[in-house]
């Protein structure tokens, strides 16, 4: 660990091994910040771990920021507090905590959904996010300073159909992060949601369930956001001075003008 180990910001992102998570972990990686990785696909994340720690000695631009991984599902509690545990001291608290780790489970109307599915995505994309927030926010809450950003969506705005319990996902993480934000007001930590529409990640085979071809088809004839469009946002808004808050940023494609409202040619 580098003598300047401490005074580098460092950014914990769950979701990591993948799209948003990834490419998020990539632009901070660059601008010097340290890592803390998590996600279920470990193996992703040493090979991401891998990859970021070689450009740095290709580039000859290493700048002593060091990168922590490890193996969580965020709904498993006991997985996020043993990691958050495992963590040396020195690097807590983090300076940001990316809530990112979400997904969709299928495109059903709400009277035809599948409560497998259902449970899916509320214990990831709600009860995952707060087992996530319960271990790390009490550390930035004592030092008086620290930042939270959910990964929110256009879906987290607007409805669409068969988007209903995805949608009450979002509208439920944008629920909280109001709430902590008025938590944590008096004690310096900052909080907000970035809330993207179409990007072009892993989102829409996982919804269908690895059926390519119709994840393909939610991109057809339009250019969806990619994932370094939204980290570039989530760098953006980790890097305003200190007295700046962003509540939220929703951005999506040009060809897109709400939740299911695109321009196809
Ligand atoms: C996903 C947004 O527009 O792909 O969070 O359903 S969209």
């Amino acid at each position: 660990m580098s003598s300047d180990f401490s005074t580098r910001p460092t950014a914990l992102i769950t979701g990591a091994s993948a799209g948003i998570g990834q490419a998020t972990a990539r632009w901070f990686w660059e601008r010097g910040w340290n890592l803390v990785l998590w996600a279920r696909r470990i193996d992703r994340l040493e090979e991401l771990k891998r990859h970021l720690e070689q450009d740095h000695r290709a580039a000859g631009t290493g700048t002593g920021a060091c990168i922590a991984i490890a193996e969580v599902d965020v709904r498993d509690r006991a997985s996020v507090e043993s990691a958050y545990g495992l963590l040396p001291e020195a690097w807590k608290p983090v300076q940001l905590l990316l809530n990112n780790a979400g997904l969709s489970q299928g495109l059903n109307a709400v009277h035809e959904s599948d409560p497998e599915d259902v449970d899916r995505v509320l214990d990831t994309n709600i009860k995952g996010l707060l087992n996530v927030t319960r271990v790390v926010v009490p550390d930035m809450k004592k030092a008086g300073r620290g930042q939270v950003l959910h990964v929110s969506s256009t879906s987290g705005k607007e409805t669409y159909p068969g988007g209903g319990v995805y949608c009450a996902s979002k509208f439920g993480v944008e629920a909280i992060a109001k709430s902590m934000r008025q938590e944590l007001l008096p004690f310096g930590v900052k909080v907000g949601t970035v809330s993207p529409g179409m990007v072009d990640t892993e989102f829409s085979l996982v919804r269908f369930k690895g059926d390519a071809e119709r994840a393909r088809s939610v991109y057809d004839g339009l250019e969806p956001l990619h994932a370094e469009d939204v980290a570039e946002v989530i760098g953006f808004m980790a890097t305003r001075p200190d007295h700046v808050q962003i509540a939220d940023i929703l951005v999506m494609p040009k060809a897109q003008a709400g939740s299911g409202m695109v321009h196809r040619t």
